[in-house]
């Protein structure tokens, strides 16, 4: 593929210029800024990310807050979760859905304060929305995009460089929670979270010029621990389960498709907008859902919606996939009709390098 121009649309990170001393080799557009998608190959990245620790510029999960009376009420309106029990300094993942109940984000929400939330966003335009419908409601409640940039701690050494650079009170972080650590000065949220399941802590750097002197000091605490710049790994990912949005479910999916109706308590999530269209798909089920794959010999790259067949009928796609060194096999996400999602179902896989054999499994790998 060609290079991708920059410009001012294409937003550089506070993290850019660490990224780019690192050596990074490759770039994906996310919420129209740049996250890094390889360091040194997205096998030894893979690696290294289940053996040590890993710095990760993903300034990309953008901020939506909502600050006023009307915060909680709004934040309500926006999930099938329910959120009445949610604590300050909990971290909640969260389907958004709109009102016909199809998926438009799945970002993990944070509770600031009764008045005031961050929802850290995947890869949409969920601001629009958000400022919409408090406009349309007439609520008390202002929405925009903080100057913060998430930065990524993840691994297995994880904790002791966290501690090295934020005192051992981070050790006592719980998973999906935060906490706030001062930073030469200024007060930062730390929660123990990520997209990886090796462990790890998201530091949401309040400011972007605090940026790289937080960058440098993770490097230089972490000589010894073998740290290295790294990014969301795509082997492990769909080894963990994760889910990309925009290529494992869109707005054409419900939470329940996407396999997220645990996440969902739909009959008490009142004010919800899409409450009604969800209870009737939840009442039936759906008819088609996320499971995972494993494929048989080598994987292409997945940039696009691979069909899955029976035969010559086509029951679901795969869209995300990869060769996984640790499981001897390819691993992917798809979509699979209700007909043929059963654990042990054998498919075909259309790649654009020809048909693969497949299986649909019970559970992801880790
Ligand atoms: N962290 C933060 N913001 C984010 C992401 C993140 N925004 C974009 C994107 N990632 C949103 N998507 C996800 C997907 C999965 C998870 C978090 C965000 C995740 N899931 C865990 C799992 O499935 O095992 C745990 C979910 C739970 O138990 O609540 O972590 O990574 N800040």
């Amino acid at each position: 593929m060609a290079l991708i121009s920059q410009s001012r649309r294409l937003r550089r990170t506070p993290f850019s210029d660490g990224v780019e001393a690192a050596g990074v080799k490759g770039y994906t557009v996310y919420n129209r800024m740049l996250l890094p998608t390889v360091f040194r190959s997205v096998v030894e990245d893979y690696h290294h990310l289940k053996n040590a620790v890993q710095v990760w510029d993903v300034a990309v999960e953008r901020q939506v807050e909502l600050r006023g009376p009307d915060a909680s009420r709004l934040m309500q309106m926006l999930t099938p979760r329910d959120l009445r029990s949610m604590q300050l300094g909990q971290c909640y993942y969260v389907p958004i859905v709109d009102e016909t109940g199809g998926m438009i984000n799945d970002p993990v929400a944070l509770k600031l304060a009764e008045d005031r939330w961050w929802i850290s966003i995947a890869d949409s335009d969920l601001l629009l929305w958000v400022k919409g419908l408090a406009y349309g409601y007439r609520l008390d409640v202002l929405v925009d995009e903080p100057d913060v940039s998430p930065l990524a701690v993840q691994g297995p050494k994880a904790d002791d460089l966290m501690a090295a650079v934020f005192g051992d009170a981070v050790r006592n972080i719980k998973f999906f929670r935060f906490g706030w650590f001062d930073f030469q000065g200024t007060s930062m949220a730390i929660a123990r979270s990520g997209y990886s399941k090796q462990g790890g802590f998201e530091i949401y750097v309040d400011g972007f010029d605090n940026g790289m002197p937080l960058w440098n000091a993770l490097m230089e605490a972490g000589k010894d621990m073998d740290v290295f710049a790294g990014c969301p790994n795509l082997i492990e990912r769909i080894e963990g389960g994760l889910l990309s949005y925009g290529n494992d479910m869109t707005r054409n999916n419900t939470p329940h498709e996407a396999g997220l109706g645990k996440f969902c308590s739909t009959q008490t999530a009142i004010g919800c907008v899409g409450r009604d269209a969800l209870l009737r798909v939840a009442k039936e089920g759906p008819t088609q859902q996320i499971r995972p794959i494993s494929i048989d010999g080598d994987i292409p790259a997945c940039d696009r919606v691979w069909p899955l067949m029976a035969g010559k009928k086509k029951v679901g796609q795969v869209t995300s996939a990869a060769a996984s060194p640790d499981f001897d096999t390819g691993v992917a996400i798809g979509m699979v009709k209700m007909t043929h999602w059963d654990e042990g179902t054998a498919l075909t896989v259309h790649t654009p390098d020809g048909v693969r054999e497949a299986t649909v499994i019970e559970k992801f790998w880790i």
